[in-house]
């Protein structure tokens, strides 16, 4: 048991599935593991263990934005030795070729955040995703023939007003893509030598403004655990 989880050692599997939505954790434990059984439930903060086609899996819900992420990444990896992380997300679209419902693996997060950037302080760290998940994930992508984009993506602390100046400045460098977890989620395992992967899906437009609407937003997510699944235990 740790400050915010309160699963037993041995609960929790190295391999652990991060939807930031705590019911979007039990909705993919019922749907895709076997004998998925409830192991966190502190602050709601839902967390289920199972088996995925033998392979022993946890998924647990991570919040909103970096700060929450972080403390349930930290205990994961410092309490429970857990080795694989695969944050299962949305994000808003930055590019126009980058449609609602496409998918985007995160090669590299960018961020201001303190969390993940406060220790390197005047050293512009680079957050990258783990290239053996990123590959596998690529690959299971296109056999399911999602449209998928594989780039940089903007780890923000807000939702709302957002920096329009920051944002001209990503999209011209090619950000495909903002949400809040990936950069520290990174930036963690990094430090700690593990493996990590932010599957997205495109739920919302910052250029056309589009949104998924919400009965689409089921599918998508079930497409990125299976993705993450498939990448996690090739
Ligand atoms: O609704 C906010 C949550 O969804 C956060 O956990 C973000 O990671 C993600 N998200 C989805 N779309 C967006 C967006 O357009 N902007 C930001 N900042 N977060 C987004």
């Amino acid at each position: 048991m740790t400050i915010h989880i309160g699963a037993k050692k041995g609960q929790i599997a190295e391999t652990v599935l991060m939807p930031g939505d705590p019911y979007r954790a039990r909705w993919a434990a019922e749907t895709f593991l076997t004998d998925a059984e409830c192991v966190n439930e502190v602050r709601g903060m839902l967390g289920f263990t199972g088996t995925w086609q033998g392979h022993r899996v946890t998924i647990q819900g991570s919040g909103m934005g970096m700060p929450s992420l972080s403390i349930y990444a930290n205990e994961l990896i410092r309490d429970y030795d857990v080795q694989t992380l695969i944050r299962i997300g949305s994000c808003g679209g930055m590019q126009p070729q980058v449609g609602i419902r496409d998918l985007i693996l995160a090669m590299t997060a960018s961020t201001l955040s303190t969390p993940s950037r406060g220790i390197f302080r005047e050293l512009n760290f680079a957050p990258c995703a783990d290239f053996g998940l990123l590959h596998a994930a690529h690959a299971a992508a296109s056999q399911r023939k999602l449209p998928t984009h594989v780039g940089g993506i903007y780890s923000s602390d807000v939702f709302y007003d957002e920096r329009p100046d920051l944002n001209e400045q990503m999209q011209r460098h090619g950000i495909l893509g903002v949400e809040m977890e990936a950069a520290e989620l990174y930036t963690l395992a990094a430090r700690y030598d593990r493996r990590a992967l932010a599957i997205l899906t495109v739920s919302d437009h910052l250029i056309t403004h589009e949104a998924l609407p919400s009965e689409d937003r089921e599918r998508s997510f079930g497409d990125m655990v299976e993705i993450a699944l498939t990448a996690a235990f090739s």
